[in-house]
């Protein structure tokens, strides 16, 4: 089973969407797999965001992340990580359609509210980035998997 990293930015957070944001990854099935309110650190989110150092939003970007607490999550389930990417939506909210939870909430690219693993190599690696103590895997109820799963 995939496991993807999904976290609810400080807008999200500070606009009280934590609650929906885990409705829809639980809505749709996914199980959650670990879950913590942080506060990283810049140098924290520098290593996170390291393949887009280049860009210029990336100061601004830093910025944003650290102007209140995230709430990181694994989810976990059969291919978890295109499918909450497509949960959250496209990068820019105004190009994401309704339905979605960028397209629901959120205009702006910098104040988009989510982040979501873009490839399962990379989930493996946030993951391990944020969950540096690792995860404590509680198998879930078969039967619940028989509902879901077929
Ligand atoms: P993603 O979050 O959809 O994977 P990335 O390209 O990985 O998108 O960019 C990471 C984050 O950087 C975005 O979610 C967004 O908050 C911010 N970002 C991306 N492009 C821009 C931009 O052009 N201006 C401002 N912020 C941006
Ligand atoms: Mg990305």
């Amino acid at each position: 089973m995939e496991r993807t990293y999904i976290m609810v930015k400080p807008d999200g957070v500070e606009r009280g969407l934590v609650g929906e944001i885990i409705k829809r990854f639980e809505a749709k099935g996914y199980q959650l797999t670990a879950l913590e309110l942080m506060h990283p650190t810049k140098e924290h989110l520098e290593e996170h965001y390291c393949d887009l150092k280049s860009k210029s939003f990336f100061p601004g970007l830093i910025q944003y992340m650290l102007s209140g607490p995230v709430v990181g999550m694994v989810w976990t389930g059969k291919e978890a990580v295109k499918t909450g990417r497509k949960l959250l939506g496209e990068t820019n909210p105004l190009a994401s359609l309704p339905g979605s939870i960028r397209g629901d909430f959120a205009i702006d690219v910098g104040r988009n509210i989510c982040h979501g693993s873009d490839t399962p190599e990379n989930a493996e690696k946030e993951i391990a980035l944020w969950f540096p103590r690792g995860i404590k895997t509680a198998k879930r109820d078969k039967s619940i998997d028989t509902l879901i799963y077929e």
